[in-house]
């Protein structure tokens, strides 16, 4: 059988794609642990500056897959401790995408649901299909948002969006998940893969150091105060202006050439 994560490389970018497209790619264990592990692999070798993921076939993703009799209730049997599976599988994919050492983009190929949606959410930027929609759907089977949509959603569309996808459940199309402010971009679907992929090109030639610590100090300001963020700032700049990176770019920038940032 086919891997469930396909890869391939090119002009410093990896494009991801799940590959359960006869279940719409939903999770298994395995396919969470698979996509951890790149993550953190791909963000350790230097010829990768930016990654890509996206699906295969005609979903995005449709959350864990609810056949996995390893996880999902079975009818006459004792319950089980999912609890366990989102401790081990789903936090840490949701932590290794934020904590990502290249820049990610999502390429939204086609519905997101459940823990697909916190998936796509997760990347730095994110392009869907025309075709693409969006579901939260936990509400539907009894559980709640997880893999990091009750921090993401509330950011990017405010509560009462992030209560009416969490609660209602109904599906936001990419248009509308464009007006929203869920996502950057909506394009045709024949036009999706190169637009993402083009984002990711322009990603992995700018300062890949400063692009990440750009994300941290962006995720940590949610909690901090106004002149505690003036301080973050100050820590991070202070450690880039010693890198090579930004005398790279001032340099380049004074010399009119383009610069070549080796940083990470
Ligand atoms: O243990 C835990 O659950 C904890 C982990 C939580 C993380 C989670 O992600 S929980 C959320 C799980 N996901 C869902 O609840 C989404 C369920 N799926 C749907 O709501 C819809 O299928 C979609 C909105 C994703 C797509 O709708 P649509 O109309 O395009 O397709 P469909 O007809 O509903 O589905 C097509 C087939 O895929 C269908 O099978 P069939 O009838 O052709 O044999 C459907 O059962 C199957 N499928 C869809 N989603 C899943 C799935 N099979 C297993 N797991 C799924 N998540």
């Amino acid at each position: 059988t086919d891997p469930a994560l396909l890869m391939d490389c090119a002009d410093g970018v990896a494009v991801l794609r799940l590959n359960r497209p006869q279940a719409l790619n939903a999770f298994t264990a395995e396919l969470l642990a698979t996509l951890r592990e790149t993550l953190d692999r791909l963000g350790a070798e230097e010829s990768v500056r930016a990654v890509v993921i996206t699906g295969e076939g005609r979903a995005f993703c449709a959350g864990q897959d609810l056949s996995d009799p390893h996880v999902a209730p079975v009818p006459g049997e004792a319950p089980k401790d999912i609890g366990y599976l989102i401790e081990h599988f789903y936090a840490p994919m949701a932590r290794a995408l934020r904590a990502c050492r290249v820049p990610t983009v999502c390429a939204v190929n086609g519905v997101a649901a459940g823990a697909g949606l916190s998936l796509a959410l997760g990347c730095d930027l994110v392009v869907a299909s025309e075709k693409a929609s969006f579901v939260l759907g936990f509400n539907k089977i009894g559980l709640v948002p997880d893999a990091g949509s009750t921090w993401l959603l509330p950011r990017l569309v405010g509560r009462a969006r992030a209560m009416e996808l969490a609660l209602l459940g109904d599906k936001l199309s990419a248009t509308d998940a464009l007006a929203w402010g869920l996502i950057n971009r909506c394009v045709a679907p024949d036009a999706l893969l190169e637009e993402a992929k083009a984002l990711a090109v322009r990603l992995a030639v700018l300062p890949t150091r400063a692009l990440v610590r750009t994300r941290q100090l962006l995720d940590e300001a949610q909690t901090l105060s106004f002149g505690e963020a003036l301080k973050a700032e100050g820590v991070a700049q202070s450690e880039l202006g010693f890198a090579h990176d930004y005398r790279e770019g001032v340099e380049a920038f004074m010399q009119k050439r383009a610069p070549r940032y080796t940083d990470r």
